[in-house]
């Protein structure tokens, strides 16, 4: 049963105490999350696991980019475990390292060496390493401005990866003319754009988070109109005219905190990670708060990590039999960290 479920994994972190660590992601389930030392966004936990150096055993309660970063930035003897492998990111699979090193040779043609690559921290291992042995850095929802800014400054355009759309939002916010901006067609490996080939500036990778892009501006048409007292506040994962009709925008951090400091008996339509607007509604009974898309949009690979696959991971830790390591391989690693800190030097 779930109680039994629930009471083996709390004996086995009560056997392990220090020697084990679990973050938790915000859009993981309930029945993960109350096992979770600490919780956070990608950017924190990627830093929560770099800072700890006593865990032996990281269960990593997120996806797979996420755990290969923790992997990265820990310690040679630490192993980060990933509860169940299905737990990918539709996202970060959408950028490839052989299209990737394809683009590259294309647009090096087009506008020889005045691009820098960044790569939102959603993005596989390979990818990161790419852009590190490339100068250029990761970056995240909350610190996107920041490093594109950084960027520009350096060479005359930049090559986004994987998300358009957080790309797009981001450039737009900094003042960039969307005729400054062209989509990257991995699977056509064509560059579409509507202005003048040199004037272009950000060169945005066609990839898109399914869960952020199910949020419409037919259902802010709607809820403007049959609920005009809403704030409407969403994550810049979603598309440019969702952001352009939206009362806020940023970062999973930035929508906790615009949720739990606001007035009490204010009214918010959220858009992002079901799990996340779930647990805001449980948090903060005061406010009226509901999801921006009425169909809630769960994340299908965050949700495939349960209880059950949970106390598998940390049952292969007493059996030592550990199922699941993420461990990237040493020639990637080497170079993806020097991406990772180019951003955390900057945060
Ligand atoms: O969509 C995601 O996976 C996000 C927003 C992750 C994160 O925590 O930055
Ligand atoms: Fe990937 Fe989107 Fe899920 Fe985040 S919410 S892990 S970007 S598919």
């Amino acid at each position: 049963t779930k109680e039994e479920m629930e009471n083996r994994v709390h004996d086995i972190k009560k056997r392990l105490g220090n020697r084990l660590y679990i973050p938790g992601h915000h859009y993981q389930r309930e029945e993960v999350i109350q096992f979770s030392d600490s919780t956070g966004d990608s950017l924190q936990l990627a830093q929560l696991s770099a800072q700890n150096r006593e865990a032996d055993y990281i269960v990593f309660c997120g996806v797979h980019f996420m755990a290969e970063t923790a992997d990265i930035l820990t310690e040679e003897g630490q192993t980060v475990i990933l509860p169940d492998m299905r737990a990918g990111c539709s996202m970060a699979d959408m950028a490839d390292i052989e299209q990737t090193e394809r683009a590259w040779t294309k647009l090096q043609e087009l506008f020889g060496d005045t691009i820098l690559p960044l790569t939102y921290v959603n993005s596989t291992a390979a990818i990161k390493a790419f852009v590190g042995k490339n100068g250029g850095a990761t970056v995240t929802s909350s610190n996107a401005q920041g490093m594109v800014t950084w960027a520009l400054a350096q060479k005359e355009r930049i090559l986004f990866l994987p998300d358009q759309h957080l790309g797009r939002n981001t450039a737009f916010d900094l003042g960039i003319p969307l005729n400054e901006m062209a989509v990257w067609d991995p699977h056509k490996d064509e560059l579409i754009y509507e202005g003048e080939l040199e004037d272009l500036k950000v060169l945005l990778w066609k990839g898109h988070c399914s869960v952020h892009e199910n949020f419409t501006t037919a259902n802010i048409e709607t809820l403007r109109a049959e609920q005009p007292e809403m704030n409407i506040i969403v994550h810049p994962e979603c598309r440019r005219e969702v952001v352009a009709l939206s009362d806020y925008a940023g970062s999973t951090s930035y929508i906790i905190n615009m949720i739990e400091s606001a007035e009490p008996g204010s009214s918010w339509a959220i858009g992002t990670e079901m799990n996340l607007v779930k647990r805001l509604i449980a948090n903060n009974p005061d406010k009226n708060i509901i999801s921006l898309n009425p169909n809630m949009c769960p994340c299908l690979t965050m949700n495939r990590i349960d209880l059950p696959h949970l106390l598998w991971a940390l049952e292969s830790i007493e059996e030592g039999i550990i199922i699941n390591p993420i461990k990237v391989e040493k020639g990637i690693a080497d170079n993806a960290i020097l991406a990772l800190n180019r951003m955390l030097e900057r945060v």
